[in-house]
């Protein structure tokens, strides 16, 4: 890069070494979706979930983003945990019905030695809950 600045961080649900999958997803490309994939699941009266790894180069505060792309019949709640080796945070994002969009999970300090993690489940959700990338922007 031209400056010093630390490169943003994305994380793809096709990078299979930094994501752990529970229960039946089914992943495809499925409207706009980033990369060349998505995880999706259909059935809320089944628990899962997709976390993503969040491994970093630097002990650092960093912006942690969620990717909601459109796609039919897309849940209007998404439930988002992220767990840090100090804090755990779980919410409620709502991603827009008919448009793709980067969602603002919060701010977090991320430390190189910890098992950092950004789970998105299935819980509450009234349509498709679809686990697509995550993006982390050094603050
Ligand atoms: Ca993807």
């Amino acid at each position: 890069m031209a400056n010093n600045s630390q490169p943003e961080i994305l994380i793809d649900d096709a990078d299979k070494a930094s994501i752990q999958v529970t229960g039946n997803w089914r992943q495809g490309k499925l409207g706009r979706c980033y990369g060349t994939s998505l995880l999706h699941d259909d059935a809320p009266d089944t628990s899962r979930a997709v976390r993503f790894r969040l491994s970093v180069p630097r002990t650092r505060r960093y912006d942690v983003y969620v990717y909601s792309p459109e796609v039919p019949k897309k849940s209007s709640r998404l439930a988002v945990t992220v767990q840090t080796g100090k804090a755990r945070k779980a919410m409620f994002l709502q991603p827009p019905r008919e448009a793709s969009d980067w969602l603002h999970a919060g701010t977090f300090e991320l430390a190189t030695n910890a098992n950092n993690y950004l789970e998105i489940s299935n819980q509450q959700a009234d349509g498709v809950t679809v686990a697509d990338a995550v993006l982390l922007v050094p603050k």
